[in-house]
């Protein structure tokens, strides 16, 4: 027998693939269309096993339905813009756009070598022009239609660096690179009005229901909406202020009234007052994000105000607070200490009332000494009029009341703020808006589209190379012709990967996507990536699509109507040890590629120096460099070909399950593939006869492996053809296994594809496999398994038979009169009674 030659194959049938254009999707195919997509990756340098794993997914999924005879859409791309260009140029003092574009050529090689089933003719990347320039145009007709607008926002600012600083550029409240404390400071800035969606993006949801729950109620929690009451507390100074809660059934447990740093209440006082001054100063420091102000330490300045409780329950001191942000609600709120963590923490600390409200199971005592707030469902008490009503009732209660008394209303929110997509980088689409001193804001008009990135640009000194370009933002006005500048901001990279799936669907030059055509192939049927997407990413698409509809480009409502989001790849961490290591703690962790296995299976690490040092295995985990647990997957495709590869990666464990990368797990699926190949050198050309009970299993097999892909649950998938094979192989030779083994070929090919179309070819079939038609199910074929019966003559077993589970009643009498153990039994004589028990026994009376 010969081995199976995986280098060989992998490049031949690639090759083969290439040349003919096999994946290559037809637009105008009369065939029913079908849109399989996974996130497309980042050009970060190589690809991992996640985009493997990812891949091989869609793969699978796609070839399966290119069988069943779908025209599909299988495309591939590149996410090319962002920071880490930016920091390599930085560091390396290599072009963004050179490494960008490297790097997508390395990865593109690698896809190529694992066999996937992509139009590469359909390939893009979003730091390309003729990507760019068509967001532009987008960008520009959501600006005419209202859905653009500018507005002053806080940025990241490094007062060392004198730069604006992207969030992940702030570790720790600091800069990264000047280590100076970063301070907030307010921009201009380009944002997209997705609140207008708000309500569409969440009922929406309801349709998904391809979609994983979780991550539908994710999006839900994001957006937000909440129902809640807006009024006006009388201040002692004759003012007023209104304040937003989504808890008015806890009303009578306000201690207090807080504003925003920048609320007109606290600005006016800080013109009066220096320390009031100094203290919203002190807010300004500290991060911007939602996580920042939920952590950092809650902090007050008494103003000496007072307001007026709405249902006569007292006087409140009003404070301003850096809990309390000026983008939310309406800037200010009351604080009710018992059941707002926040409120509780702030109370805390300045020796507020904190006074329960909502009865905490049995405890109903006004006096709460908990070291948590109460923020769980209960009834209300020490509530006056609302006691003992439940917190909906309550808050229903209080609404209706103030709408009737008239001093406030009820309002939906919505926690969704719009999307600010203004960045001060380079790497990214330019903004292409004009600013001219006489007219304004002057979009770029579409005949000067794209805005090209200057491509001479420096790094050496902190800051947005766009903006200190010498030339690029220099232009004259397209209105009135004066001297004016471009905007040089670029836009956050979500919006590229925002529409680059209607891009695959359909990529003229001259305009983003031609209508009908991407509607032919929208939606994505089924989209498959990481569950850390499940928020931003896909909200943003999902605006993105039905902002499209908006201005009338496209007929869409939801991007992805399937959605799966696969498990990591994860691997065991290795560790140097070395006891009383004083160095970063990083440092200690060993790549298993550089692992040494001694004796007992004991690790070490030899140095460079020759020296041999210990090493700890650690805890299984999602590979990643910091923790160096990665495996290279181009390694392992040289050594054990791109079938191996794929098939461990769909083999171990449910797909939306983490899958622990193992030496043992790779050579077990390399052993597989050869024993398929034994399988088909082996087969011999002509034999003869039937075998039942190998049909049988072969059609179960079939009829069971559509639903597992179909479901995506490959495991189960590659469990039944490890069964189908094993089952294969103990056979003997018969027409039945000849055609079960170029079945089972046609069953492996969406998985391993070279294999397969190496022996189809082998076996003399015409045309590829990868074109062949997915096996019919002989649904008669699908019985259930056999059941031994009993024979019996006047009490006596005589014989046994093998029928079918659940066969008929006459069918099992007569095939047991028929038997020749019977009709010897019986000497002639005609039975008087025939006794059948289904699945069971035959007593035959004579
Ligand atoms: C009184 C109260 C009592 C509140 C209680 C909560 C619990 P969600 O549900 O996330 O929408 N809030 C309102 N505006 C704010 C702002 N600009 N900055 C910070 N916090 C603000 O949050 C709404 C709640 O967050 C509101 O309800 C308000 O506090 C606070 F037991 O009012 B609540
Ligand atoms: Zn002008």
């Amino acid at each position: 027998a010969t081995r199976f030659n995986a280098l060989k194959a992998d490049a031949h049938w690639q090759q083969v693939w290439d040349e003919r254009r096999t994946y290559a999707a037809d637009d105008h195919s009369a065939k029913p269309k079908s849109y399989v997509l996974e996130m497309f990756p980042y050009p970060s340098g190589k690809i991992h096993m996640g985009h493997v794993r990812n891949y091989t997914m869609g793969d699978v999924l796609a070839r399966y339905r290119r069988m069943t005879g779908y025209e599909v859409l299988h495309p591939m791309g590149w996410d090319a813009f962002g920071m880490p260009a930016e920091n390599a140029a930085m560091e390396k003092g290599v072009h963004p756009g050179n490494w960008t574009r490297q790097n997508i050529a390395t990865m593109k090689a690698q896809l190529k070598r694992l066999g996937f089933a992509l139009d590469w003719t359909r390939e893009l990347a979003t730091c390309e022009p003729d990507y760019y320039g068509h967001e532009q145009a987008l960008f520009l007709a959501f600006y005419e239609a209202g859905l653009v607008y500018r507005k002053e926002s806080a940025v990241n600012w490094d007062p060392v660096d004198m730069t604006v600083l992207a969030n992940e550029q702030v570790i720790d409240g600091r800069g990264w690179r000047s280590g100076a404390l970063v301070e907030k400071r307010k921009l201009s800035q380009w944002f997209l009005k997705i609140t207008q969606f708000a309500d569409e993006l969440i009922e929406g949801l309801g349709a998904l229901e391809h979609w994983p729950d979780k991550v539908r109620l994710m999006q839900e929690n994001w957006i937000g909406r909440s129902q809640g009451l807006r009024f006006r507390f009388l201040l002692s100074d004759s003012g007023s202020v209104e304040v937003f809660t989504t808890r008015p059934d806890t009303i009578y447990g306000a201690s207090f009234v807080a504003v925003a740093a920048d609320h007109p209440i606290a600005q006016s006082l800080a013109a009066q007052n220096s320390n009031a001054a100094a203290f919203i100063e002190r807010c300004k420091q500290g991060g911007t994000t939602a996580a920042e102000l939920e952590t950092q330490e809650k902090l007050g300045f008494d103003t000496g105000l007072t307001a007026a409780h709405p249902l006569g329950a007292g006087e409140l001191p009003v404070y301003i607070a850096n809990f309390v942000l000026m983008e939310y609600g309406t800037g200010a709120v009351f604080g009710v200490p018992a059941h707002d963590q926040r409120d509780f923490e702030f109370a805390t600390k300045y020796k507020l009332p904190i006074r329960r409200v909502v009865a905490d199971g049995e405890r109903t005592d006004p006096a709460f000494d908990d070291d948590a707030a109460y923020t769980g469902p209960g009834v209300l008490v020490n509530s006056r009029e609302l006691d003992g009503m439940s917190v909906e009732d309550a808050k229903r209660s209080v609404i209706a009341r103030a709408e009737e008394a008239g001093w406030g209303e009820g309002t939906t929110v919505y926690r969704l703020r719009d999307w600010g997509v203004s960045r001060q980088r380079y790497w990214g689409t330019p903004i292409p808006v004009i600013h001219c001193a006489a007219c304004g804001e002057v979009p770029v008009p579409r005949e000067q589209l794209p805005v090209v990135l200057p491509e001479d640009v420096s790094f050496d000194v902190p800051g947005n190379p766009l903006d200190r370009h010498p030339t690029w933002k220099h232009v004259a006005c397209p209105r009135c012709g004066a001297e004016a500048l471009r905007d040089t901001d670029t836009l956050d990279t979500f919006a590229d990967s925002s529409w680059y799936f209607i891009r695959f669907a359909s990529a003229p030059d001259d305009k983003p996507f031609d209508k009908a055509v991407a509607e032919s192939w929208l939606p994505v049927g089924q989209y498959i990536g990481g569950v850390e997407h499940a928020i931003l990413h896909l909200l943003y698409a999902r605006f993105w699509t039905r902002a499209l509809r908006h201005v009338g480009m496209l007929d869409v409502a939801e991007p992805f109507t399937g959605l799966f989001t696969q498990g990591m790849v994860t691997h065991e961490t290795y560790r140097l040890d070395i006891p009383d290591h004083d160095g970063p703690p990083g440092a200690l962790w060993v790549n298993p590629a550089d692992l040494t296995v001694g004796e007992g299976g004991a690790l070490s690490f030899e140095t460079a120096e020759g020296a041999s040092i210990p090493v700890l295995r650690g805890r299984v985990e999602k590979m990643s460099k910091s923790k160096k647990n990665t495996v290279d997957p181009e390694p392992i495709v040289d050594q054990y070909g791109a079938d191996a590869v794929r098939w461990f990666m769909l083999s171990d464990s449910p797909p939306e399950r983490d899958l622990e990368w193992s030496e043992n797990g790779i050579e077990g699926a390399w052993r597989f593939v050869q024993r398929l190949w034994r399988l088909v050198d082996a087969e011999p050309d002509v034999a003869a006869g039937q075998d039942t009970v190998l049909d049988r299993k072969l059609h179960q097999t079939i009829a069971g492996i559509a639903g597992d892909i179909e479901a995506l649950s490959f495991n189960k998938a590659v469990a039944k053809l490890y069964e189908l094979t094993s089952a294969i192989e103990k056979s003997a030779p018969s027409t039945s296994r000849a055609n079960a083994v170029d079945t089972l070929l046609r069953l492996v090919a969406p998985m391993v594809p070279h294999l397969a179309e190496e022996a189809w070819a082998a076996r003399g079939k015409s045309g590829l496999v990868a074109d062949a038609a997915w096996p019919e199910v002989d649904a008669a074929l699908l019985v259930e398994d056999e059941v031994t019966i009993a024979v019996q003559v006047n009490g006596k077993l005589r014989d046994t038979l093998v029928m079918a589970k659940g066969a008929a009643k006459d069918a099992t009498e007569a095939a047991a009169l028929a038997s020749d153990k019977v009709v010897r039994a019986l000497e002639g004589k005609t039975p008087r009674k025939v006794i059948v028990v289904p699945d069971r026994l035959v007593n035959i009376v004579a």
